[in-house]
Formats: C-alpha cells, sequence, structure tokens
C-alpha cells in the first residue's frame, strides 16, 4: 500500500456477504509517542499555549465525545441525524449510483449507517471505508455495521488527508463523506487545503458530503460546548491525562478548567483549559517544565460556525461543485452533497 499508515484487511480478501471483521492494527496507529511528543512540545512552548484537537481522541476521549453525542444541549448530532434519517435515499441517489463510500472522521458511524442502509436499498451489496484517526473508533463502527449483511467494510486508520491512501476503488463512483462539523474544527485556509487535498484524490465524477453546523446565536452554542453535567469539561480535560500517561508529564487535573468562549469574529466556539493557579508543571518525556500564570489558558480546541454562504464558498474554493443541500426545519445544521468536475484542459498533466 505505498507505505502508507493505512491498515486494511481489504487485501485479505473479504467474504462475499457481511463484513469484514478482521478489525484494526493499532500498532499502525499514526498518533505514535514520536508526534504527540512533537505537537505538545511546539504547543506548549507558544506564546499562546495550544493543543491540537486530534489529541483529544484517545479511547477515553472518543468515549467521551460519544457521551457528548447524546447530551441534550449538543444538539449537532441529533440534527444531522435527522437530516439522514428523511433525507439518505435522496442524497446517495443524487450522488449517482452505485457508489462506495469513504468517510472521513468516521467515529463510530452510527449516523453513517442511515447512509449506508438507503444505498443497500439500492445496490445488492456496498463497499464502506471509515478512515479515522482512533483505533477504537473504528472498532466501534465495525461493531456498529455489523448487522448491514450486504455491507463490506474496510477500516482505515490514518489521519487524513495527510496520510490518507485510499485503496483501490470497487464502485464507479465514489462518495466521501465528511459528517458531524468535523470541518468546524479548522481553521479557513487548514479546511480549504483538507478539502481541496479529499478533492485531489477524487476522480471527475465522484461526490462529497459536508455535514456542517451552521452560524446561530451564541446562546444557542455555548451550552452545547459547557454542558450542565459536565461532560464536555472531561472530554477536554481528559487530555492533560493523557499526557500525564503517554508523556509522563505531571498534570494535575484539579488545577485547570473548562472554559468556552465564543469568539464572534472568527465565528467560532473556543474551548480552553485554564490554570487556576500559577504552577509549574513537568514533562518528563519533553525533558520540559512548562509553567502557568494563574488564569492562563491552553487553546485545545475551536468549533467554526459558517453561514450557509461560507459553507458554500468552502467547497467552491476547494474545487468542488455544490449541487444540492438539506437542512433540517430550524436550519441549524446542513449537509451539502458537491461534485468533482472533470479535469479542465489546462490542468492534465500539471498534477
Ligand atoms: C467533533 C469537532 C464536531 O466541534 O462540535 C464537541 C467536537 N468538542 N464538544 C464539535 C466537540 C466539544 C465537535 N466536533
Amino acid at each position: 500500500m505505498r507505505g502508507s499508515l493505512t491498515t486494511t484487511a481489504a487485501d485479505e480478501g473479504m467474504d462475499d456477504v457481511g463484513i469484514d471483521r478482521a478489525g484494526v492494527d493499532v500498532a499502525a496507529a499514526p498518533d505514535t509517542f514520536a508526534a504527540v511528543a512533537t505537537a505538545v512540545r511546539a504547543g506548549l512552548t507558544a506564546p499562546q499555549k495550544t493543543l491540537p484537537p486530534w489529541l483529544l481522541y484517545d479511547g477515553t476521549g472518543s468515549a467521551l465525545f460519544e457521551e457528548i453525542t447524546a447530551l441534550p444541549e449538543y444538539y449537532l448530532t441529533r440534527t444531522e441525524r435527522a437530516i439522514l434519517a428523511s433525507s439518505s435515499d435522496e442524497i446517495v441517489s443524487a450522488a449517482g449510483l452505485p457508489l462506495e463510500i469513504v468517510e472521513l472522521g468516521a467515529g463510530s458511524a452510527t449516523k453513517t449507517s442511515l447512509l449506508l442502509e438507503a444505498l443497500l436499498a439500492r445496490q445488492p451489496t456496498a463497499l464502506y471505508t471509515p478512515v479515522d484517526v482512533s483505533p477504537t473508533a473504528l472498532r466501534l463502527a465495525v461493531a456498529e455495521l455489523r448487522r448491514l449483511r450486504r455491507l463490506h467494510v474496510r477500516p482505515i486508520l490514518a489521519r487524513y488527508p495527510d496520510d490518507l491512501v485510499l485503496p483501490e476503488r470497487t464502485a464507479e463512483r465514489r462518495l466521501v463523506v465528511f459528517l458531524g462539523s468535523n470541518i468546524g474544527n479548522y481553521d479557513p485556509s487548514e479546511a480549504r487545503a483538507l478539502l481541496e487535498g479529499v478533492r485531489r484524490r477524487l476522480e471527475p465524477g465522484d461526490a462529497f458530503l459536508l455535514g456542517a453546523d451552521l452560524a446561530k446565536s451564541p446562546r444557542l452554542l455555548r451550552p452545547a460546548y459547557d454542558d450542565a453535567a459536565g461532560v464536555t469539561a472531561r472530554f477536554n480535560l481528559n487530555v492533560l491525562a493523557r499526557l500525564n500517561r503517554e508523556l509522563g508529564a505531571a498534570f494535575n487535573l484539579d488545577r485547570f478548567r473548562h472554559l468556552v468562549k465564543w469568539n464572534a469574529a472568527a465565528s467560532r466556539v473556543e474551548l480552553y483549559l485554564e490554570s487556576t493557579v500559577a504552577q509549574t508543571v513537568p514533562i518528563r518525556a519533553l525533558n520540559a517544565k512548562i509553567t502557568f500564570a494563574r488564569g492562563e489558558r491552553i487553546h485545545t480546541e475551536s468549533s467554526y460556525k459558517l453561514t450557509r454562504t461560507a459553507q458554500r464558498r468552502l467547497l467552491v474554493d476547494a474545487g468542488f461543485q455544490p449541487e444540492a443541500r438539506w437542512y433540517d426545519v430550524r436550519k441549524w445544521f446542513g449537509l451539502t452533497l458537491a461534485r468533482v468536475p472533470a479535469r479542465r484542459r489546462s490542468r492534465v498533466g500539471a498534477s
């Protein structure tokens, strides 16, 4: 597989019926010690301390995120699920059958099963390739989809899109889905680069489905990231426990607090961990000591909320042609289907 980090059992031959059970090879996890160490050193020695959001999703973090998706305040997942529940048939038909589906940041794939069921109602078998940075998430996805007997599942452990090498296609058309507003984690320039990377890996006529939360009042947004039960706080603080475990750091989780800010200028929710005291935290594996002033913050995640126009522009800027959109009744969340256009003559041979 061209030396990629991908792990797939497809090469071993899948059952004709049923799913591929070989699961995921944890040893090939892209979150190597080196990747974590490099990111943490860069982030915590910067003037504005920061940690990349992918660090939040270790085993515990992925499980906590699943809990978040069920919280009353976290409307995103159930809203997107409602759109998929009513429109999956239309979506797969609009994408153009027959199809295979690749999902970036698949998580537990509970929502995607709606698309996959709609697909299996229209074609005898289908291939689903979930791509995720978390082996735990991929295992959940495989378990969730075991009941779809005519579906082949080929999990890939990779940090998209940089490490992503897509296996040979098995259907004429590919639909890449990027749901859950995962795009919201990326700054505008990163988001565009990510989508461009996806588009370049596809063929003309292939389709892309983007699920993204829409801009709305901070009075609705804030509770979604600062829930009454404190699950999001635990999710955020868990990154420090991860550094303790994986890098021999000595963060005391009682000396940091979960903090949520709405950044109106950037149209994003920002998650921080705020040091409640002045303190110095050793990180053994980095041979470093990190000093925090009282009230100093680590920026752990951003969640951009684009308008409908901005969502559309993002896709166009990445070289896609938006074709159709679906919303919930409140227009809180949008699904956009976009097409990879035919290559322009001037581009042939350029890449
Ligand atoms: C997985 C990036 C879509 O931004 O809503 C939820 C992550 N963080 N609560 C989001 C998250 C805290 C989530 N995404």
